[in-house]
C-alpha cells in the first residue's frame, strides 16, 4: 500500500521553517533575510535529513536487533545525482516542503539548483547501482550498498568549438549536507608495499609494508514512504600514522607526510572509462581498497550478532557490481584462512556461497585483466590464494575434459604472454554461485561465446536478472505531470507495484485521455524549452518532435548512425526532395572519455553539423541539432520528461541492456532502435507494432564478417554517398579541413567494425514511419499510452525482487 503523505498543501509547515531558520541561524550563523542559496539549500537538507534522522536510527536498530540476511552491494560506481527532491519526494514531505518555501519566500528550483550531482560514475553501470540502492529500500530489504567517496567525480563536460573540454568536477568543495562521517568505524587495510604518485603514475616501493586508513561517510537511502532508511558507505582514503613509518624513524620527516599525499590520493579521482591502460595502477589500488575496507566492515558487523562463521552465507550475501571488485574472492578467502582460521574447503565453500557477480558488458576491452606484478608487489597473499584457486581449478577442469589443453587455457585464472595476467571475469566466476547478465540478450550471449566454456562448467551459476530503473526518481519526481495523469487514470499504487501501469491499456482507447497525454508532453516540452533557454540560450520549438539520443559517446552506441540520418535528412532539405514532415529538433548529449579521440571527434562532428544547419535558411523551422553539454542525472531528468523520441541504436548484439531506454519509454516516448539489449524485450511488452525497429539482429550481425562491405552502401546508395561527399568535401568543416576524415576512414577503410551503413537504410525507413505517424496525433498518443503501459516490468523494484528470491535468498525486514 502507498503511505500516506505528510500533510497535504494546506496543513502547516511550522516544524519545518522552524527547523530551517534554526540551521540558518545556528550552522550559517546568518539571519534568514540575509542568507546566500547555497546557505538556503544547505539548511533545508539539513532540516529534511533531520526528519529522516530518526527512521535511519530505527532502520540501523532495528536490523541490528532482528539480525537477518543482509544485502551488500560492492560498487565502484554511484550515480546518485542529485538528493534533496528525491529525498523530499521519497519521505512524501512535497505538500510540506513547498508550503514552508512558500510561507519562507523563497525560490524553489533556484534552491534545488545549488545541489551538485554526486557524479560518481561514468553511465549505466552507476546509475543502476543507484536505482537498485532506492528499490532496496523501498522494499524494505536489510541492504547497504559500499562504493568509494571519491573528491572528483565524473568529469565537468564543455564545448568549446564543438571540442569536448574536461574539468575536473570537485563536488566536495563544499560541505555535503547529506554524508555523515563515521571515525570511529574506521578500518585499517594493509599492503605489503608503499606507493607513491609521479607523474600521475603509482610507484609501488617494494618491501615496505604499508597501511592505509578507510573512514566511511554514511548516505542515507529513503525508501518511498520513509519507513526505511539504508546506508550507503563511501570510503574515503586517509593515511595511517605509521604510513611510511620508517621515513619518520631514518629522519625524513617531510618526506613520511608526502607519502600521507600518496594515500589520500586512492579516493581522490573517479577513473572514466577510458580504453587506455595509463596510470591504471591506482585503479587497482582503489579497488582493493573498496573490497577491502567493505569485507573488514561487513565481516565485523556478521561477528557482532554471529558467533560461526559457517553461518555467514545465511547472513550475507554480497553482489559484486561487474569485475571490478572481485578481488573480494581472494580477499574474502584470505579472511576466513588467516583470521578466522577455518580450512581451505570450508573457507572456499563460504566464500562462494557468499559471492555473487553481475556482467555488464560483452566488449572484451573492458573485461578486466590485471598484470601479475601489481598483486606481486601490493597483494603476494592474494596473489597466493589465487594460484591455489586456479591450481584446484585446472585440476578439476583437466579431470572433466582429459586431455583438452586448450580448454584449460582459456578458463584459466591466469592469462599468460608477454605480460601475464589475472582475468577477472574468469576469477569472479569461479569464485562466486551466480553470474547475472542485465538482459536477455545479453545473459544467453554471455553464456554461449564471451564465457562460453565456464558456462559449460558451472552451467548453473548462470543465470539472467534484466535491469530496471526506480519509477520514483523517473515518473514521481522528474515528470510530476505525466505522475498526476497517471494516478488520474489508475490510482497511485503504480508507485510502489509498477506493474499496475500495465491498466492503463485501456485508457489508449479513450480519447480524453489521450488528449491528457499529449497536453502532459506538450508542458514538458515547452518547460525543458523554457529552461534551455534560461541555461545555454538556445532556442527550440515545443512543436517540433523531440528526438533524443542521450548516453555515453562511444563507436557502439552508433551516434555516428544518428549523424549520419541527420545529414541525409538534411540533404533532402537542401536539394527539394524532403517530405512534409513535421520539424524536428534532434538532441544530442553524453561525455567521451578523455582518451577515447574518436568519441571525442564524433562530438565535434555533432556540434559542426548543428553549427551548419543553423547557418542554414533552409533548414530553419524545420530541422535543429542541438548538443546538450554535461549530460548528468539531473539533465536526463529534465530532458526525458520532454522527449517523443528515444534513440536506442547500438550494433546488435553489443549494448548489454541500456536503461535509458526504459526511462524514454516510461516517460512516453517512442523508441526507435535495434534489437539489442533491453529494448528487445521492451518491444515484446508493448507490442513491436508499437517500436520502430530496424536493423540487423545480433546473429547477422555476428555472421556478417563473410559478407559485409561498406563500400557496397557507399557506392550504390546515392544517399549515403552524397552524405559522405559533403562530410569528405569539408562541408561541416569549412574552416577546420578534413577534420572529419578519421570518422570516414573508420567507416570505409577500417571497414566499418559497428556496421553503421549496414542499418543506415533501414534507420531511414524506420524514420520515416515515424514521421508519418507524428503527423496523426491521435494515433501517436495511443502508442504512447500503450508504451507507458508496456514499461512494467522495467521497474528496479523487479529486477530486485528477483535479485532477492533468486540470488540472495533475502526478505525484506521491515521496520517497526
Ligand atoms: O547494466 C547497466 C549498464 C547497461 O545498461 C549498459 O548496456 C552497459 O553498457 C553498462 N556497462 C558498463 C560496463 N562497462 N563498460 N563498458 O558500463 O551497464
Amino acid at each position: 500500500a502507498v503511505p500516506a503523505r505528510q500533510g497535504d498543501e494546506s496543513s502547516s509547515a511550522e516544524p519545518l521553517n522552524r527547523l530551517f531558520v534554526r540551521h540558518l541561524m545556528s550552522d550559517a550563523v546568518v539571519e534568514p533575510a540575509r542568507a546566500y542559496e547555497r546557505q538556503r539549500f544547505e539548511a533545508v537538507a539539513r532540516s529534511v535529513r533531520d526528519l529522516l534522522s530518526q527512521r535511519w536510527i530505527d532502520t540501523q536498530r532495528s536490523y541490528d536487533r532482528q539480525n537477518p540476511k543482509r544485502i551488500y552491494y560492492l560498487s565502484m560506481e554511484f550515480l546518485i545525482g542529485r538528493s534533496l527532491s528525491n529525498n523530499i519526494v521519497n519521505m512524501m514531505l512535497d505538500p510540506l516542503v513547498a508550503r514552508a518555501l512558500r510561507d519562507e519566500g523563497l525560490d524553489v528550483m533556484a534552491m534545488v539548483e545549488q545541489e551538485p550531482d554526486a557524479g560518481l560514475g561514468n553511465g549505466g553501470l552507476g546509475r543502476l547501482a543507484a536505482c537498485f540502492l532506492d528499490s532496496m529500500a523501498t522494499m524494505q530489504l536489510p541492504a547497504m550498498g559500499y562504493g568509494l567517496r571519491y573528491e572528483y567525480g565524473m568529469f565537468n563536460q564543455s564545448i568549446v568549438d564543438g571540442w569536448q573540454r574536461e574539468r575536473p568536477d570537485n563536488w566536495l568543495r563544499r560541505q555535503d549536507p547529506w554524508e555523515i562521517s563515521r571515525r570511529s568505524e574506521a578500518v585499517e587495510i594493509k599492503l605489503a608495499a608503499t606507493f607513491e604518485m609521479h607523474q600521475e603514475r603509482l610507484q609501488v616501493v617494494p618491501n615496505r609494508p604499508s597501511v592505509l586508513v578507510g573512514v566511511p561517510y554514511d548516505r542515507p537511502i529513503v525508501g518511498f514512504g520513509g519507513r526505511t532508511v539504508n546506508s550507503l558507505r563511501l570510503w574515503s582514503a586517509a593515511a595511517h600514522d605509521s604510513f611510511d613509518f620508517q621515513e619518520f624513524s631514518t629522519g625524513d620527516f617531510v618526506g613520511a607526510l608526502v607519502g600521507g599525499i600518496s594515500a589520500h590520493t586512492v579516493t581522490r579521482v573517479l577513473y572514466p572509462d577510458d580504453s587506455t591502460e595509463m596510470g591504471q595502477g591506482l585503479r587497482f589500488v582503489q579497488e582493493y581498497f573498496l573490497v577491502a575496507c567493505s569485507l573488514a566492515d561487513l565481516v565485523r558487523r556478521f561477528r557482532s550478532a554471529n558467533d560461526d562463521w559457517s553461518t555467514l552465507p545465511d547472513k550475507v550475501a554480497i553482489q559484486l557490481n561487474d569485475t571490478h571488485p572481485t578481488l573480494a574472492v581472494p580477499e574474502l578467502m584470505r579472511i576466513l584462512l588467516d583470521e578466522a582460521h577455518l580450512g581451505w574447503d570450508e573457507a572456499w565453500d563460504l566464500t562462494q556461497r557468499t559471492l555473487a557477480y553481475t556482467n555488464h558488458t560483452l566488449l572484451p576491452e573492458a573485461l578486466e585483466k590485471w598484470p601479475l606484478h601489481y598483486f606481486q608487489q601490493l597483494l603476494p597473499r592474494q596473489l597466493e590464494i589465487i594460484y591455489e584457486i586456479n591450481h584446484r581449478f585446472l585440476s578439476e577442469v583437466r579431470r572433466l575434459y582429459p586431455g583438452d589443453e586448450a580448454r584449460v587455457e582459456r578458463v584459466s585464472l591466469i592469462e599468460e604472454g608477454a605480460e601475464d595476467k589475472v582475468r577477472m571475469a574468469n576469477l569472479a566466476i569461479v569464485g562466486s554461485h551466480s553470474t547475472n547478465g542485465v538482459a536477455a540478450i545479453h545473459s544467453r550471449l554471455l553464456r554461449s561465446s564471451t564465457v562460453k566454456d565456464l558456462a559449460e562448467i558451472f552451467p548453473e551459476r548462470f543465470n539472467n536478472k534484466t535491469n530496471g530503473v526506480t519509477p520514483r526518481r523517473w515518473l514521481t519526481l522528474a515528470n510530476p505531470g505525466l505522475a498526476r495523469t497517471i494516478t488520474s487514470v489508475i490510482g497511485e499504487g503504480w508507485v510502489t507495484d509498477f506493474g499496475q501501469v500495465a491498466r492503463l491499456k485501456p485508457a489508449a482507447d479513450d480519447r480524453g485521455i489521450r488528449e491528457m497525454v499529449l497536453t502532459t508532453k506538450r508542458d514538458a516540452k515547452a518547460q525543458f524549452g523554457t529552461w534551455l533557454k534560461a541555461a545555454t540560450g538556445e532556442v527550440v520549438d515545443p512543436d517540433s518532435i523531440f528526438d533524443c539520443q542521450i548516453k555515453r559517446i562511444h563507436e557502439y552506441k552508433r551516434q555516428m548512425l544518428n549523424a549520419l540520418r541527420v545529414v541525409i535528412l538534411y540533404n533532402r532539405l537542401r536539394t527539394g526532395s524532403a517530405a512534409d514532415v513535421a520539424p524536428r529538433t534532434f538532441f544530442f548529449a553524453g561525455k567521451a572519455a578523455p582518451a577515447y579521440r574518436l568519441a571525442k571527434l564524433i562530438i565535434k562532428f555533432i556540434n559542426n553539423l548543428a553549427g551548419t544547419i543553423d547557418g542554414d535558411p533552409v533548414a530553419r523551422g524545420r530541422l535543429k541539432v542541438v548538443f546538450l553539454p554535461e549530460y548528468n542525472v539531473s539533465l536526463a531528468e529534465r530532458l526525458i520528461p520532454a522527449a517523443d523520441v528515444s534513440n536506442q541504436i547500438s550494433t546488435a548484439g553489443y549494448e548489454a541492456s541500456g536503461t535509458s531506454n526504459m526511462k524514454f519509454m516510461m516517460n512516453g516516448a517512442l523508441t526507435i532502435g535495434t534489437r539489442d539489449g533491453a529494448t528487445i524485450e521492451m518491444a515484446e511488452e508493448a507490442g513491436e507494432e508499437n517500436f520502430f525497429l530496424f536493423g540487423l539482429t545480433a546473429q547477422e550481425v555476428a555472421d556478417s564478417a563473410g559478407w559485409y562491405n561498406p563500400h557496397w552502401h557507399h557506392d550504390n546508395d546515392p544517399e549515403t554517398r552524397a552524405a559522405f561527399d559533403l562530410i569528405a568535401g569539408d562541408f561541416f568543416s569549412q574552416n577546420e579541413r578534413g577534420a572529419f576524415a578519421p570518422l570516414l576512414d573508420r567507416l570505409l577503410k577500417d571497414g566499418d567494425h559497428y556496421r553503421h551503413l549496414a542499418d543506415l537504410g533501414s534507420y531511414l525507413e524506420a524514420d520515416r514511419a515515424l514521421c508519418a505517424l507524428y503527423a496523426d496525433r491521435d494515433a501517436w498518443a495511443r502508442k504512447a499510452i500503450l508504451n507507458i503501459a508496456g514499461s512494467g516490468k522495467f521497474s528496479s523494484d523487479r529486477t530486485i525482487a528477483q535479485y532477492a528470491t533468486e540470488i540472495w535468498g533475502v526478505a525484506p525486514c521491515p521496520v517497526p
